[in-house]
């Protein structure tokens, strides 16, 4: 059974990691595996980004996380990277889209009004506008350079702060964060965040993420 957008806010609300499967990382045959061992991990949210892939492409491997996310008895939420207008057929929870994406209203227009919307956001003015706009939450990011985002400036630590002195929708640090910058984060005043390649890299999977519950746990 699909979850209500209430639903779906109060886990966003509790949620402390997020993965995305980055098809730049993973080779496509990996792909259902590599989603397998992440849910496995115990992953508040899983988010599929296959930038540049077709939209059969991304529905198939989309209705196929679905159906793993929908074993999983903690139910993470599923979140598709762009494509608003295939959150349907997927069945995705929600979709995320970056500054130079579609409007947040016009994102939900497309997903479907019980669908969440997440926004990229890479200063204090685009976080307060961000959540204005009217995100479900916002990434906040990159903290530290990264190779998922070769083209973006570090914003630094500090920014965590700030943000959450002036948002009150969840947030998520984003960008280099991995297990040797965790720590430095959580003190800078994280309490989400989203791990790409040092996930994707890490030779296990499974253990890896239970290694970041336990320092997300410890804070
Ligand atoms: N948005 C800001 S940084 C980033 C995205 C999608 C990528 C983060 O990837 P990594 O590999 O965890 O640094
Ligand atoms: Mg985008």
């Amino acid at each position: 059974m699909a979850l209500t957008i209430s639903e779906r806010r109060a886990a966003l609300e509790r949620a402390r990691f997020y993965a995305i499967l980055d098809t730049g990382y993973v080779a496509p045959d990996r792909l259902l595996g590599v989603a397998e061992e992440i849910v496995g991990g115990g992953v508040d949210l899983l988010q599929l980004r296959a930038k540049g892939w077709a939209r059969s492409e991304i529905v198939r491997i989309g209705q196929g996380v679905r159906e793993i996310v929908d074993r999983a008895s903690h139910r993470p939420l599923f979140i598709l990277n762009d494509h608003p207008g295939l959150a349907e057929e997927i069945g995705a929870d929600g979709v995320h889209v970056g500054q130079d994406d579609l409007a947040v209203a016009t994102a939900r227009e497309q997903a479907g009004a019980d669908r969440l919307v997440g926004k990229s956001t890479h200063s204090l003015d685009q976080a307060v506008a961000g959540e204005r706009e009217g995100a479900d939450y916002i990434g906040v990011g990159p903290l530290f350079a990264t190779p998922t985002k070769p083209d973006y400036l570090p914003i630094g630590l500090e920014l965590i702060a700030q943000v959450a002195a002036k948002v009150r929708v969840p947030q998520f640090g984003i960008g280099g964060v991995n297990e040797k910058t965790l720590p430095s984060v959580l003190a800078a005043g994280a309490r989400r965040v989203v791990i790409v390649s040092d996930l994707l890299r890490s030779g296990n999977i499974p253990a890896y993420c239970a290694r970041i519950r336990a320092a997300l746990k410890a804070e």
